[in-house]
């Protein structure tokens, strides 16, 4: 298969080194005349070829396009590829979630939701925890299974999960990431060591609050109990990594702090929902 992956975070590097050991044909998208970077892990040089954005929107080959992206990234890259030609099959992974979002993204497009925990120590990218993942089409009525990306994907990064309710998924995922990276911040730590803060506490108000409002946007059920079980279980399979979120600020980059907690407060008080424990972290992380 053709890849295409779009980002310079370390999550599609990643994937795309992983893709690349698989024998897949990967390529970078890149600006023009600009080449793609190598990406390095455990002290191996992994080269790709890079293709513009003007190239792909007019190149015949079917491709897999990733876009491996901070979810303020999108709405930009979405109008760039606003004319994929429909032989391209275009798969999203960002953290968090966006205000108005069955308005913006393409409806035939598909969500990679992830878990593994990766970091760029300079040139090297670190896999510091094996997690999971799942795909899943936006519009849920879809049908078709794309059996050979999962199969590829699954051999590429172990485990990959067809998820017909990926947006289930997705607001499990969206916990996980406001129950650990904020602390991860505020703790100058590895998602490992929260384990022995005693955050359960305020993890369970966080996961309260989330669970109310995925209830309320999308009717979606999910028990603040295993939400925190959850992201304590993501917390120990990473224990090494570095989220997303630290490294960011470590980088002096913006943070998905508004596209994580801060989507939650937002979203609560249109619903006139509480969400102070959410919204006191967004404040503080802003
Ligand atoms: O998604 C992550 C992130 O850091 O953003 C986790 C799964 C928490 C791994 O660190």
């Amino acid at each position: 298969m053709n890849w295409v992956i779009v980002g310079q975070g370390a999550l599609g590097s990643l994937l795309a080194v992983k893709l690349q050991q698989q024998q897949q044909t990967v390529a970078v998208l890149t600006r023009a005349n600009a080449p793609a970077e190598p990406r390095w892990l455990d002290q191996q040089c992994y080269q790709f070829s890079a293709i513009t954005p003007a190239e792909l929107l007019c190149s015949q080959q079917p491709s897999t396009v990733v876009a491996a992206v901070k979810a303020y990234q999108l709405d930009a890259l979405l109008k760039q590829l606003a004319e994929l030609p429909t032989q391209h099959q275009l798969l999203l992974s960002y953290n968090g979630m966006l205000d108005n979002e069955a308005q913006r993204l393409p409806p035939n497009c598909l969500h990679w939701v992830t878990t593994h925990g990766a970091y760029r120590d300079a040139q090297q990218l670190v896999h510091a925890g094996a997690g999971e993942s799942w795909l899943g089409w936006q519009q849920p009525q879809l049908k078709p299974v794309p059996a050979e990306l999962i199969t590829t994907l699954s051999a590429a990064l172990p485990p990959c999960h067809w998820q017909p309710e990926i947006q289930r998924q997705r607001w499990q995922k969206l916990a996980i990431n406001c129950l650990i990276n904020p602390f991860t911040v505020i703790h100058n730590c590895l998602n490992g060591e929260l384990l022995g803060l005693g955050l359960e506490a305020e993890m369970l108000q966080l996961a309260g609050e989330i669970s109310a409002l995925a209830g309320r946007l999308d009717g979606i059920d999910l028990l603040p109990e295993q939400l925190v079980t959850a992201a304590m279980d993501v917390a120990t399979r990473t224990a090494a990594n570095r989220s997303s979120m630290l490294s960011d600020v470590r980088a002096g980059r913006r943070t998905e702090i508004d596209f994580l907690n801060g989507f939650v407060a937002r979203q609560s008080a249109q619903l006139g929902l509480t969400a102070s424990a959410n919204q006191l972290l967004w404040q503080q992380l802003s």
